[in-house]
């Protein structure tokens, strides 16, 4: 599959079921108009329809980076955000679909992360960044803040007085400090960026899919639910494993000291 739509180019790869989305406007470093935010959600369901037909689980990752040299993406677009998010309130927002989306869905960040680009970025369930990255919360210098839960994500995950920082002063930091602070999850060395972003991605799309799936939505639980309540999820999501081809799988490949082959069954 090599499918381009107007702002967001799609890709697949079949041997590790691995899809690639790579927002395409460098020119205005990736900045999210409009038809960026509806091609991120048609790229994405363009890759489910392109694996559902399959047998198992097909689509085990997704990639989402930037075009060009300088920018993961440098937020809304200032051109035209003002005129569109009036508007845009019914259409599902592309940070939901990232979100509720059943893969894990990786941010590769090599550039400005910046604004919504940040908040597109903290949807994700990793992000991983060039050390030469930088990012930031720029909103408040148009007199806003950033209005897709960005505060909210960062105070959760680095506390709130990092968020504060980042959102009221709207300076940008280095992705080392950006690492520091667990707001992104690996920082690599720009020589190395690809190989890395590849190795991990790789090891991720090899695991058991189902656990993956089970995963992302135990996690996503524990962010808004008391220990209680995400406990007995847990259990719930951990029977159902059990009874899956590939907890077999795992298990015979234990004891059969060989690598699991995972078909997401
Ligand atoms: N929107 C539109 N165009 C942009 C944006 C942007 N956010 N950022 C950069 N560009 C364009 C520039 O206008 C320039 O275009 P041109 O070559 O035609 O002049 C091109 O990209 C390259 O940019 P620069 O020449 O400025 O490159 P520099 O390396 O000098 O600077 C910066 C890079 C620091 C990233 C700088 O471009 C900048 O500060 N950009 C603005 C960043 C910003 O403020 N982003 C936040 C926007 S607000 C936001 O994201 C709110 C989200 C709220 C969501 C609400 C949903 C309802």
């Amino acid at each position: 599959m090599d499918e381009s739509l107007e702002t967001v180019l799609v890709e697949f790869d079949d041997d590790r079921g691995v899809g690639t989305l790579t927002m395409n406007r460098p020119d205005a470093l990736n900045a999210l108009n409009g038809q960026l935010r509806d091609d991120i959600v048609a790229g994405l369901e363009a890759l489910e329809e392109e694996t559902e037909d399959r047998e198992g689980v097909a689509l085990r990752a997704v990639v989402l980076e930037g075009a060009g040299e300088k920018a993961f993406c440098a937020g809304a677009d200032i051109g035209g955000f003002s005129d569109e998010s009036a508007g845009d309130s019914s259409a599902r927002s592309h940070y939901d679909v990232i979100r509720n989306f059943p893969a894990p869905v990786i941010a590769k960040i090599d550039g400005y992360c910046l604004g919504g680009g940040l908040e597109t970025a903290l949807a994700c369930d990793f992000r991983l960044a060039s050390e030469g990255s930088t990012f930031g919360f720029p909103e408040v210098n148009l007199g806003i803040l950033p209005g897709a839960g960005g505060v909210q994500y960062v105070s959760k995950l680095a506390g709130p007085a990092v968020a504060k920082e980042l959102a009221m002063t709207g300076e940008h930091i280095s992705a080392e400090r950006a690492g520091e602070e667990g707001i992104v999850n690996h920082v690599y060395a720009d020589d190395e960026f690809d190989d890395e972003v590849d190795a991990f991605v790789t090891d991720l799309a090899g695991q058991a899919p189902l656990a993956i799936q089970a995963i992302k939505k135990s996690a996503d639980m524990a962010v808004h639910s008391g220990l209680e309540e995400g406990l007995a999820y847990d259990r719930t999501l951990f029977e159902g494993l059990l009874q899956t081809e590939d907890h077999a799988e795992g298990a015979a490949a234990f004891a059969e000291d060989r690598e699991p082959e995972f078909e997401g069954k």
